[in-house]
This record gives C-alpha cells, sequence and structure tokens, in this order.
C-alpha cells in the first residue's frame, strides 16, 4: 500500500471509532425527558440523526488535525528546510467534499419535511381547546363546554388541537415532555398546535418566548389523564360551575 494510502486508512479508521465514542457520550450526557406525546418519537428521530451527524463531523475535523499534527510533527533529526510536497488540486477529493455533504442535506431535508408533515396533520376526531397567553399567565377554554381553566387537562391518546392566541405580547406554548411548541401571536387568527398525550402524568407548559419581566413564571399545569377520568372532571367542573 502507498504511504499516503496508509495514512488516509488509519485517519479513517479513527473517524470511525471516534464517531461511535462521541456519539456515545453525547447520548449519556443530554438526556431528554420523557417521550410524552405521539409526536415526540419521530422529533427524537430527528434529534438522535442530528447526534449522529455532529459527531461524526466533530470526529472527521478532530482527528485529522491531530493525526497531522503528531504523524508530520517536526523531528529533530530532519533535514530543516525539508518542505511539504506541493500540490494544485485533488479532483476525487474534491468531488468527495461535495458529494458527501450534499447526500446529508438532502436527507436532512427529506427527513425533517416528511417529520413536519407528519407531526402537523389534522386527525379528524381531534379534540379543540383555545389556549390565551398573556403576562403572565394561561388560560384554557373547552369550546364543548365553555369551561375555562388554569391548568389544562388533557384525556390521553385523543389527538389535541390547541388554537392559540395571545393577548398582549409574544408568548410560546411549550411542553418539554411532548417536544413540540408554537408561538402566540397578538392580533392574528389562532396559531395551532398538535399533539396527542400518550403518557399519563402532570407536566408543565412553560412560555419558550421572551415575554417580561415574569416570563420565568408564566407556566401551568397540564395534566394528562385517562379519557374516563377527563369525562368525570369535566362533568364535575361543569356542576360546580
Ligand atoms: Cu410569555
Amino acid at each position: 500500500m502507498q504511504n499516503n494510502q496508509r495514512h488516509f486508512v488509519i485517519a479513517g479508521v479513527l473517524v470511525v471509532v471516534s464517531t461511535f465514542l462521541v456519539y456515545w457520550l453525547l447520548d449519556a450526557v443530554l438526556k431528554l425527558p420523557i417521550q410524552g406525546s405521539g409526536q415526540a418519537f419521530e422529533i427524537d428521530q430527528l434529534f438522535d440523526y442530528h447526534i449522529w451527524l455532529i459527531a461524526f463531523l466533530f470526529s472527521l475535523i478532530t482527528v485529522f488535525m491531530l493525526y497531522a499534527l503528531v504523524v508530520f510533527r517536526h523531528r529533530a533529526d530532519e533535514d530543516e528546510d525539508k518542505e511539504g510536497e506541493y500540490f494544485h488540486g485533488n479532483v476525487r477529493l474534491e468531488i468527495a467534499w461535495t458529494l458527501i455533504p450534499l447526500i446529508f442535506v438532502v436527507f436532512f431535508s427529506f427527513e425533517s419535511t416528511r417529520v413536519l408533515i407528519n407531526i402537523t396533520r389534522e386527525d379528524p376526531n381531534e379534540y379543540v381547546i383555545n389556549v390565551e397567553g398573556y403576562q403572565w399567565g394561561w388560560n384554557f377554554t373547552y369550546p364543548e363546554t365553555g369551561l375555562v381553566t388554569q391548568e389544562l387537562v388533557l384525556p390521553a391518546n385523543q389527538p389535541i388541537r390547541l388554537d392559540m392566541t395571545s393577548r398582549d405580547v409574544l408568548h410560546n406554548f411549550w411542553v418539554p415532555e411532548f417536544r413540540v411548541k408554537q408561538d402566540l401571536l397578538p392580533g392574528f387568527t389562532p396559531q395551532v398546535l398538535r399533539f396527542t398525550p400518550v403518557e399519563t402524568g402532570e407536566y408543565t407548559v412553560v412560555c419558550a418566548e421572551l415575554c417580561g419581566l415574569n416570563h420565568t413564571g408564566m407556566n401551568a399545569i397540564v395534566r394528562v389523564v385517562p379519557q374516563d377520568e377527563f369525562a368525570a372532571w369535566m362533568n364535575q367542573q361543569v356542576a360546580s360551575r
């Protein structure tokens, strides 16, 4: 094997090993909250592709850089005037570093669009709740009964559509466990957010758009409950009005 090729093979193997190591490290450190909505699975898959890509690119750059620094370092017994080989270009390398990123960009565009279409798709069976954000809190209105609450109670495994508006400034509805998030724009037709809660439990809506002094306090409780429990809660709320 030519000496040049040997260097490429060794560095290539090191890039692969390093990619797995960096991925493993990032995966261990960057823990996401539980997957509380049906949409979370596909979104996390996209996150995962990105982590692989980041691990690979990081390894590609650092391994070649460190390899060159160590293997081609100046040695004491070396001729002082010795210079590296001079060359104008390398067609094969240029084709490779154009084609490979192109394939990545096309793949990521395709996958992101596919996921975006999937997670925003209308469901004929969706349950609509109106959301109003304001400085600094949330109102939830159930149009079915006219009930207004400060906590968001959701039936599990039921596709939800939130029609959201803002009373004053920009806000953003975000429940990290559901992964999806959406800005609330004052003065516009309602912004729509769709998701299907799949895990019962208690979560927090946080405002994810800096909106003033008490932005960080702009939270509300979200409770995802079984469907029969949701119906009972709704009846009890309506009866006690
Ligand atoms: Cu806000």
